[in-house]
């Protein structure tokens, strides 16, 4: 029995039959169990503690996990988020649950006044909202969810509805979110990003003045470890910017905070790649989109890429300059299929190098920099690995063909997955669990790596011309 198998349902002695009581405990049932507890009926929270609302690339990678266990969920996973979704096409990055109490998570939703704030950007008016985004992730989980069950997302009309409200999604990203005029998206808020408080953000965020820590109460420290998590002056900060947009009633182009970003604008070009895919379902040709994610791929090279260290960076759109730090954001375009040869090769040699140590000195892919200043293994997104970029980088690797060091890693995601209990993310050399426990993204990724195997991959694999699996 392979390792997986060992994994789904550990036998009892002799290999064949199977205790329920021992298949109770196998990592499937576990991961299950968190998706379950973590269901509110319409959508999953990440944690139940920490963060007791909907968030958008949350709910993206839940969905490729929930797929495996239910289809049907994880297709009104997404319908859930999309019915939030705001006139100007911008998925929020939170959908508070009204039951949930304000005191619960800052900021809430009185702080952002999605209804009055928003109103002008088509905000809706039956849910709250926060007013950011996230990074694109949705279309290419449409795609995996519908792959999942074809028959019930054709009964559903899961694409052709789910279509038009990615596309307006793409159009915001590509129209509203090009402040650099150089043709990507730039995110207004480190939040947006998803890594919160990478050092990536610390010289942007010096032009902005933090907001008094009196002005503002942090329920976040109620749950994580405080030394872990962001400092008071960078909450200030976040609120500040937070603030401010709101109160341009979610105008874009005009904070102090704009920044490109390697890995949300790989996500939205392998997104544009999904969503062709999905054009291709629903009876269009998909050309335009895939051409569409090309220029992205070309400009991200253009902007973000350094020859030199072997890595993508970000650019800080109002200095004009690349932040020199090295966050694992700038490994995630790997995952895009259509990258030069060149560029996926010195990739690979950085991530296994000795910034990020694969397959050398750490166990899962580290968020910053191990021999950066601001590095530390246990701070929030400032050294400690988290599975979603795990799970990117497994399927970068794979798409290019480079099986060995994507085993390795899968393996690594399972079993850290499994001894941390889902944790939301682990010291990046010894796997000890940080954050919070039973972690929504973390279970449904276990899901979808456990049910990953015998995939094909393959050097220089195009998603145009080769019919593309369901992956
Ligand atoms: C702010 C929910 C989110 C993730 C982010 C992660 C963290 C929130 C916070 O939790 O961000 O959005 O309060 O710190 O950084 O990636 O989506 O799991």
């Amino acid at each position: 029995m392979d390792r997986t198998a060992q994994l789904i349902a550990r036998p009892t002695q002799g290999g064949i039959a199977y205790d329920p009581a021992v298949e109770a405990q196998s990592l499937h049932a576990r991961a299950a169990r968190v998706l379950e507890d973590n269901w509110t009926g319409a959508s999953t929270v990440p944690s139940r503690g920490l963060y007791p609302h909907q968030w958008s690339w949350d709910s993206a990678f839940i969905a490729i996990g929930l797929r495996h266990l239910s289809p049907l969920r994880a297709q009104t996973e997404l319908e859930t988020l999309l019915d939030a979704q705001w006139g100007d096409g911008r998925i929020p990055h939170i959908v508070f649950n009204p039951s949930v109490p304000l005191g619960a998570y800052f900021p809430s939703p009185d702080f952002w006044r999605s209804s009055t704030a928003g109103r002008a950007a088509g905000a809706p008016r039956t849910v709250q909202t926060s007013g950011i985004v996230q990074p694109p992730v949705h279309a290419l989980a449409a795609w995996l969810v519908h792959c999942a069950d074809p028959g019930l997302s054709r009964a559903r009309g899961f694409l052709t509805r789910v279509y038009p409200r990615l596309a307006a999604w793409h159009r915001y990203l590509l129209h509203r979110r090009d402040l650099g005029g150089g043709g990507l998206a730039s995110v207004v808020h480190p939040w947006e990003q998803g890594m919160d408080n990478s050092p990536c953000w610390d010289a942007p965020l010096t032009r902005i003045t933090p907001a008094p820590a009196r002005s503002f109460r942090r329920a976040d420290l109620d749950h994580g470890a405080p030394e872990d998590r962001p400092t008071d002056l960078d909450y200030g900060r976040y609120v500040r910017l937070a603030t401010d947009y709101r109160d341009a009633e979610y105008a874009d182009g005009r904070g102090e905070f704009a920044v490109e970003d390697p890995s949300f604008n790989a996500l939205l070009i392998a997104s544009e790649h999904a969503l062709a895919r999905i054009a291709h379902d629903l009876g269009a040709t998909g050309t335009a989109r895939h051409a569409r994610a090309e220029r992205l791929t070309t400009a991200l090279l253009d902007r973000l890429w350094d020859p030199a260290r072997g890595m993508f960076f970000c650019r800080d759109v109002r200095s004009g300059d690349l932040v020199p730090e090295r966050s694992v954001s700038g490994l995630i375009p790997l995952l895009l299929p259509t990258l030069p040869r060149e560029v996926t090769a010195a990739l690979v040699r950085t991530t296994r190098g000795p910034h990020f140590g694969l397959g050398a000195t750490t166990r899962l892919v580290p968020s910053y920099d191990l021999l950066g200043e601001a590095f530390d293994p246990h701070r929030y997104w400032r050294g400690p690995a988290w599975f979603n970029t795990a799970w990117l980088l497994e399927r970068g690797l794979r798409t290019h063909g480079e099986r060995p060091l994507a085993e390795g890693l899968r393996e690594a995601v399972l079993e850290l997955a499994d001894t941390s209990g889902f944790a939301e993310y682990v010291d990046p050399y010894t796997g000890e669990a940080c954050g919070t426990a039973d972690f929504g993204w973390t279970a449904a990724l276990t899901l979808d790596l456990l049910h990953d195997e015998g995939l094909s991959d393959g050097p220089g694999r195009s998603e145009e011309t080769v019919p593309v699996p369901c992956r």
